[in-house]
């Protein structure tokens, strides 16, 4: 392929959720039967000639919507504060944070996914992020929270939000990922969209103290102390056992999220930021950090966040999201406009670093080509990623393959299944197959 951009530029139609209504969506539909017309009638080589900004140009010649001058190029606009808190247009208001339909018995004990087809670069808007609470979300008064620090400490201490937020602040970029993403692909259940298959990882700036300047200054016992518990003050008692070792890392005792205080769904006043590790160990609400010489085995790590393996045994304490990626657009429930260019689009992460390569395949992965890594590239964080693909109209089958730091290889499906059985409910990394029929539709499929 050698410029992919003397192509017709092919259009992708967003899953219909996303649409404003099924009026836009029958219009686009119908877009698409008139331009297959069109296409036939001019012959295959129409646009292929010219220069790029030509063949780009050439797309909207003659449209007459330019020729309006509509009341906004003339009127006087809305005044400034008309929102003190700003809102996205009224035009995107499809674009939402979405429940699975019977996923849960209650609410309150529930996920809302993110939307990640549409979605641009590697940041997750806050109002975005996914949510995923055990006992219901709290709007907690910050001048009443405490966070108690103790057990295997010289100094116990209870820190008001004032103290924590005086203390010497670092502000990192990480994905979250709860281990139960992409969960019902584990059972070939194949979910419609890539909201629902990969909707439970975000990707945000998280501000606050690092854990180990608490720790320090409280007199960590560096001989006996080798873990950390940490506790939510929400009803579900959310507690979760960290290594001393990460704890002294990276992890972040974290007040603020993409430049302001954490979103009251997401933990406001305070959150454990606990950068590569399963959302579950994020505790939200953080109320209480415990020093020890064991694991807790607390509910949340003995009897939740569990591997069962083939041979009937669970893993236990299994926190790392391991390497994987996804593509975004096109996905399923979209829809391929026509035949031409395509910026297929993605994102990749991984828990133990950052992202080395990721490469993209259209034929249901016989053969790979690499994407471009869009920057930055940092450490546990969403990377974003492009590649440029011609689609002829025939049937094809999208994949991405991310590769780590470490060298480790994003699996496919049939690859993890030896190894983890098919029971399982978290840590499911395996390449995703996005299937584009003749029509247009894509759809979720696995390929072995
Ligand atoms: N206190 C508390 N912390 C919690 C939870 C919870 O229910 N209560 N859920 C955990 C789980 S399972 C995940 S995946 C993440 C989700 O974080 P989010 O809601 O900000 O996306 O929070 C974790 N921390
Ligand atoms: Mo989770």
């Amino acid at each position: 392929m050698s410029d992919p951009l003397q192509h017709t530029i092919g259009r992708v139609l967003p899953a219909p959720e996303n649409h404003l209504d099924a009026e836009r969506l029958e219009q686009a539909r119908k877009a698409r039967r008139s331009f297959m017309g069109k296409a036939l009638a001019m012959g295959a080589g129409a646009v292929a000639a010219g220069h790029a900004s030509r063949a780009l140009a050439s797309e909207g010649e003659g449209d007459p919507a330019i020729l309006k001058m509509p009341e906004h190029t003339r009127g006087l606009g809305r005044p400034v504060a008309e929102n003190p808190y700003g809102q996205p247009s009224k035009w995107e208001a499809n674009l939402q944070r979405r429940q699975s339909p019977g996923l849960t018995r209650v609410p309150q004990a529930s996920v809302s996914f993110t939307p990640l087809q549409g979605l641009f670069g590697m940041i997750t808007p806050s109002g975005l992020h996914f949510e995923r609470h055990h006992q219901g979300w709290w709007d907690i008064d910050p001048s009443q929270h405490r966070l108690m620090v103790h057990g295997l400490v010289k100094r116990s201490r209870v820190f008001t939000m004032d103290d924590l937020m005086r203390l010497p602040s670092v502000s990192r970029i990480h994905f979250i990922e709860c281990g139960a993403n992409s969960a019902p692909e584990w059972g070939n259940v194949a979910l419609p969209t890539v909201q629902y298959t990969h909707g439970m990882v975000s990707c945000s700036e998280f501000t606050g103290v690092r854990l180990s300047t608490l720790l320090e200054m409280c007199g960590v016992d560096k001989k006996l102390g080798k873990f950390v518990l940490a506790e939510g003050a929400d009803g579900s008692s959310m507690t979760r056992t960290i290594d001393m070792e990460r704890a002294m890392e990276d992890c972040i005792v974290a007040w603020a999220m993409n430049g302001e205080m954490l979103r009251p769904e997401n933990g406001y006043p305070l959150r454990l930021v606990v950068p590569g590790i399963q959302g579950v160990s994020w505790v939200k609400y953080l109320r209480r950090l415990e020093v020890g010489d064991q694991k807790w085995a607390s509910k949340d790590e003995a009897v939740h966040y569990i591997d069962l393996m083939p041979d009937g045994t669970h893993r236990q304490y299994t926190g790392i999201q391991e390497c994987k990626s996804v593509i975004t657009t096109p996905s399923g429930g979209q829809m391929l406009l026509d035949k031409g260019y395509y910026n297929v689009s993605g994102l990749a992460w991984s828990g133990r670093g950052s992202i080395k390569r990721v490469d993209v395949s259209v034929d249901g992965g016989r053969n790979w080509r690499t994407a471009r890594l869009e920057g930055p590239v940092l450490d546990k964080a969403l990377t974003r990623f492009n590649i440029d693909w011609v689609w002829d109209g025939q049937p094809a089958i999208l994949q991405s393959r991310a590769i780590d730091s470490t060298g480790y290889v994003q699996p496919k499906i049939n690859q993890l299944r030896a190894v983890r059985g098919t029971r399982s409910i978290y840590h499911q990394n395996a390449i995703q197959s996005w299937k584009v029929a003749e029509n247009g539709e894509v759809s979720n499929v696995q390929v072995y």
